[in-house]
């Protein structure tokens, strides 16, 4: 099969104005591996085949595509955790993007980043970053490196519409513009922060215009069009190169899935969905290609066929059973899900781990379930335990239990020993969506 992993950066950027056969058929197949891989991603964590976060990307591809023709091999990225796609259009190989959510050794990050954490320093992408924001200061400095090696590369620094509401933005705007550092800030405004929208977090709507007031140039960018992102950022990456200093882009984008996998888009309505999905990248792209006769429908089907393979092939080289560290990653997940009612009233989480022997990994799935109680909420691993507390009760710790199960005749498990009860001490926070 002729698997084909989305092609790696150009080696020069080319320049803006009409566009070429071969970058609308590069922008149709960088979307489809994008999508499909996606969707699957979201199938199997529904299926919790995979634990942890999951945010997808889904209606925003026509970003990343726009982008990776603009830019050149030795410019840097950076972003959020909304970061699956970000490593495929750089050009890892799919199957390594897949393990690193399974937590494989042959991921991206061995295995200990997961769904927010790609790294790929062999393709310049620095991240994957869960905290909201975290990447903007990071994003200068990489931009500051390369200005003082004296390298004209440029680095491509993205977060969401959420992350400009954070001071280290207005902190990082104000030393990149007096130093002039070769960064391009990149908002990809989705209209929704979670599930608040733009328009209740302040009075300024255009968020192109915040860097008026460090004399950053900035301009919004219509995200559904790939002709219109590749442009934006050619232009920006030539200001950026001539010494010119940073550049604001502002690229209008939708995500057509919740904010995570776990997200009841009750702050939305379909039809509003359903409005964004007619401008689908996707689609626009298909559409040209067959206008201008540069493929056949039979053509572009084939290689739909062919990114799907691709990505099940990923799957199966990511998958099979799981580790030890993958199952306590979907037990927390699990407690996760349960203490999010907490999270939705503006409390954060707390997270211990009490030791226990790593090899005793024995385990009841239905005493699991039962002992998931109201507070103190119970995942049992032989002597591995888990438990939760809400901060807003800070008096009242979440209580565990720790109980050890032997492997009886016919392979059933058999508690030993006294239940163990306790309090949870203090610990940290593990959870970076609280
Ligand atoms: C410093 C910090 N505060 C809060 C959160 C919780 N949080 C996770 S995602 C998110 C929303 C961010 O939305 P946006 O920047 O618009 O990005 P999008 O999810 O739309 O891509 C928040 C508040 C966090 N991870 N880090
Ligand atoms: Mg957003």
């Amino acid at each position: 099969m002729a698997t084909k992993t989305a092609s790696p950066k150009s080696s020069s950027a080319p320049a803006t104005g009409a566009f070429t056969k071969e970058t609308y058929l590069r922008w149709f197949k960088d979307m489809l591996l994008m999508r499909r891989f996606e969707e699957k991603t979201g199938q199997l964590y529904t299926m919790q085949k995979f634990g942890g976060f999951c945010h997808l990307y889904i209606g925003q591809e026509a970003i990343l595509a726009g982008m990776i023709t603009a830019i050149r091999n030795d410019d840097k990225v950076i972003t959020g955790y909304r970061d699956h796609a970000h490593p495929l259009v750089l050009g890892t190989p799919a199957k390594n993007v897949m393990a690193e959510l399974f937590g494989r050794t042959t991921g991206t990050s061995k295995g200990k980043g997961g769904s927010m954490h790609y790294f790929d320093k062999a393709r310049n992408l620095f991240g994957g970053h869960g905290i909201v924001g975290g990447q903007i200061g990071l994003g200068a400095g990489i931009a500051f490196a390369d200005k003082y090696k004296g390298n004209d590369s440029v680095t491509l620094c993205s977060m969401g519409d959420g992350a400009v509401r954070q001071g280290i933005l207005h902190e990082t705007f104000n030393m990149a513009m007096t130093w002039k550092l070769p960064v391009i800030f990149i908002i990809e405004n989705n209209e929704y922060a979670m599930g608040t929208s733009v328009e209740r977090t302040s009075n300024v709507h255009e968020l192109y215009t915040l860097g008026e007031s460090y004399d950053m140039p900035g301009e919004p960018v219509n995200g559904m069009s790939c002709e219109a992102v590749h442009n934006a950022i050619a232009k920006a990456c030539a200001h950026c190169r001539a010494g010119n200093g940073p550049y604001l882009l502002e690229i209008k984008t939708y995500r057509y899935r919740g904010h995570s996998m776990s997200d009841p888009q009750k702050y939305r309505t379909k039809e509003e969905v359903e409005e964004y999905k007619q401008q689908d990248p996707i689609e626009g792209v298909r559409k040209m290609i067959l206008t201008n006769k540069w493929a056949s429908e039979a053509e572009l089907e084939k290689w739909d066929e062919e990114v799907k393979k691709e990505v099940e092939e990923a799957v199966k080289f990511a998958g099979g059973r799981l580790s030890l560290h993958q199952r306590l990653s979907n037990g927390r997940d699990r407690t996760h899900a349960q203490v999010e009612r907490y999270h939705d009233r503006g409390c954060r989480c707390e997270v211990e781990q009490e030791g226990g022997r790593q090899g005793q990994e024995r385990r009841h799935p239905r005493r699991d379930r039962d002992r998931q109680g109201h507070d103190g909420i119970r995942e049992l691993f032989g002597r591995h335990s888990f438990a939760h507390r809400c901060a807003a009760r800070p008096n009242r710790p979440g209580r565990f239990r720790a109980r050890r199960f032997r492997e009886g005749r016919r392979g059933h498990h058999r508690p030993v020993g006294r239940v163990r009860q306790g309090y949870a001490r203090t610990g940290r926070c593990t959870c970076s969506e609280s």
